[in-house]
């Protein structure tokens, strides 16, 4: 059997910076030889972007491995850096959030009052008993107090948890236990596909099963009726009637920010610990870097919901650290209509757009009309996350969304993470379709072998991080142990291979000739074929590398002669005729355009044309889901999946191709 990954796909597109976007960039190619010279000190100069009620004494203690602590002795405020000391330089009346309803009412908000927001509800939660260092759920719609409330238990040292507005009665309740939380934050309901969504009903439910909780603060969005009891108090009557008035206290550098819960594939929900002031410097400097931002003159949009570590670190930390004016808006991509995403960035003149693979995929298959319908022509930067982006869909972006013009930045991070860690830089890299491309400055990262050996150009293994990082996470929660097993327990001294310590990302990765990064989907997800490891993400750039395929997913399937099998679906682009025999040259066509692309070894068993596929709230793909049912398998543990009939429909579908 062989151990490591195979790499089948090739490209050789690659696009360089726009001379003037690299002639006024904000990180140059320097940056590469100056973190390289002294990666510390590099990072101690990215902390300095802050301000510090007191200086660190040490930039990092990596004395007890694999348990970091950053900026050591350190003291500051989170929220005083994302929003006091821009008012305080005379940046007050600076736009930070225009935010968008779904149902299209409006909201600007500039950074005084955000200062404001931010003052009252501090003082609100300090009011209800909460102190520094307890729990806070937080669980609403994408809505300004989202962000607000955030900040707000930042300000006051509470560590919030913030739980998709999506997510379960079961999910909630297991998470606000997990972190004994004191309070939840929510609302009444949001808007989502031209409706009001409840909120409150599920944290009724929830609250029900959950001791520690002694509020719910409740935010009135939609004005649908609610249940009410003693412990519930309305956003209106006590935030917005609180004194503006709130010095914010500093804490240590390492004073615990968030819990962030990601579910994995298996198991408890894996709560991950993020602190200040790393977290803090590297979601900053990242922010500022990758996308190139100009605080005075960019309109920046994540489309990202605030419920995944994106909205984290990418609508709340890094840009409001960095004084951006930022767009937020609260619902579908296709509310109204399917040029909603456009009408957006047309608006509000956006010209950094940060969005996911899978959005990109859903615009690839809607028409590439739609974007042509708007001007866009305000975009200067778009960047991707989430998923491998598959190279036809990089460049449908570059195309239709970015007019040939602009950067595309891949960038590769996760929870644990909380910053990006590989992307090409916008004014430096001259980056190719589909790859992450290296290692920003200042993180180390390589692919390996089974043996933790780093693999020569050209090969295949697993990603690995190979140096500690500012905004690294601290724990899993509760769960030292669990920590340590699942990320630093596969290679290097975690795993008794001598004295240093390394990441195991979990994700399958390649090094092209040139040594660039490509990422090949989670290695739970590798298919074995005849004894040969191929990546689900190489056989769905192929698929999608044909005009007539918007999106794919593909699984391993048992088989009594190759041991798994390739099962892909596909999603068609719009335009594309699906009926009867139509469908079944479809099929044969793609499997012959696999096999030439990737070779025969490749050739899905099976190709199913779907209409959807399963996803979680982020975007991302349900392989497991899929394997479930190319397996003729009951579902298995279905909580984060966005739309619980989509299987529905793809499980009958698969019933009547056999
Ligand atoms: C930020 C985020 C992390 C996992 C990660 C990987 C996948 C994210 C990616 C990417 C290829 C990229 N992932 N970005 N894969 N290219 N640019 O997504 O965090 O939700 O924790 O997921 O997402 O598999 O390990 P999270």
């Amino acid at each position: 059997m062989s151990e490591t990954l195979e790499n089948l796909y090739s490209e050789t597109r690659q696009f360089p910076p726009p001379a003037d976007l690299a002639a006024a960039a904000n990180v140059k190619a320097d940056a590469y030889e100056e973190a390289a010279a002294d990666r510390l000190a590099y990072w101690a100069r990215q902390a300095e972007r802050l301000t510090w009620a007191k200086p660190w004494d040490q930039v990092l203690d990596w004395s007890n491995p694999p348990f970091a602590k950053w900026f050591v002795g350190g003291e500051l405020n989170v929220a005083y850096n994302c929003v006091d000391r821009h008012v305080e330089a005379g940046n007050g009346d600076r736009v930070a959030i225009h935010w968008e309803g779904e149902p299209g009412d409006t909201r600007t908000i500039t950074y005084a009052e955000l200062l404001k927001l931010v003052s009252q509800a501090a003082n609100t939660l300090t009011d209800l008993g909460v102190a520094a260092g307890d729990r806070v759920a937080i669980y609403l719609p994408m809505i300004p107090e989202a962000a607000v409330a955030m900040l707000a238990c930042a300000r006051i040292g509470a560590t919030h948890s913030v739980v998709f507005g999506g997510f379960s009665v079961d999910a909630l309740s297991t998470r606000i236990q997990d972190a004994d939380a004191k309070v939840v934050i929510t609302a009444d309901g949001g808007y989502r596909r031209g409706k009001p969504s409840a909120l409150k009903p599920t944290v009724d439910e929830a609250v029900a099963r959950c001791a520690s909780i002694e509020h719910v603060l409740v935010v009135r969005r939609t004005g649908q009726e609610v249940g009410w009891t003693d412990r519930d108090k309305w956003w209106h009557e006590t935030v917005e009637q609180a004194s503006p008035e709130h010095k914010a206290p500093a804490f240590d550098a390492e004073h615990p920010l968030f819990i962030l819960y990601t579910s994995g594939t298996t198991g408890k929900p894996k709560g991950i610990l993020h602190t200040t002031g790393g977290y803090l410097t590297q979601t900053s400097y990242t922010h500022n870097a990758v996308f190139d931002l100009k605080p005075e003159t960019d309109v920046y949009w994540c489309t990202a919901d605030i419920g995944w570590v994106t909205g984290h670190s990418y609508i709340v930390y890094g840009p409001l650290s960095n004084g951006a004016t930022q767009v937020m808006y609260e619902g579908t991509p296709d509310t109204p209509d399917r040029g909603r995403f456009w009408q957006i960035v047309d608006r509000y003149k956006v010209s950094i757009l940060y969005t996911a693979p899978t959005l990109i995929r859903t615009m690839m298959k809607w028409g590439d009309d739609i974007p042509a319908r708007y001007d866009l022509s305000s975009l200067r930067v778009l960047g991707s996350v989430g998923e491998p982006i598959n190279p036809e869909a990089w460049m449908w972006y570059r195309q239709h969304v970015g007019h040939e013009r602009t950067p595309v930045v891949d960038t590769w991070w996760q929870t644990e993470t909380g910053a990006v860690m590989i992307s090409p830089l916008p004014g430096v890299t001259a980056a190719k379709p589909g790859s992450a491309m290296t290692p920003l400055p200042g993180v180390g990262a390589d692919v390996v072998d089974d043996q933790a050996q780093p693999v020569p150009n050209g090969g295949g293994g697993f990603l690995v991080l190979t140096e500690p990082w500012p905004s690294m996470l601290r724990t899993i929660w509760g769960d030292d142990q669990r920590f340590i097993d699942t990320y630093w327990s596969r290679f290097g001294a975690g795993a008794g291979d001598g004295d240093r310590w390394i990441y195991f990302a979990g994700d399958g990765a390649k090094k092209d000739s040139d040594g660039a990064l490509w990422l090949l989907g989670r290695v739970d997800d590798v298919m074995l074929v005849s004894g040969h490891n191929i990546s689900t993400t190489e056989v769905e750039s192929a698929l999608v590398s044909h005009p007539a395929v918007a999106e794919a997913a593909v699984v391993g399937a048992t088989d009594p002669t190759t041991g798994q099998a390739i099962v892909a679906f596909a999603i068609p682009r719009g335009n594309v005729a699906t009926d009867g025999t139509a469908g079944e040259e479809l099929i044969k066509e793609l499997r012959n355009h696999v096999a030439r692309t990737l070779g025969p070894i490749a050739k899905p068993r099976q190709i199913m044309l779907v209409a959807e596929l399963p996803k979680t709230r982020s975007g991302k793909i349900m392989r497991r889901l899929l394997r479930d049912v190319a397996e003729n398998r009951s579902l298995g543990d279905v909580t984060t999946l966005q739309d619980s009939t989509v299987m529905d429909l793809i499980s009958s579908g698969m019933q009547s191709t056999r």
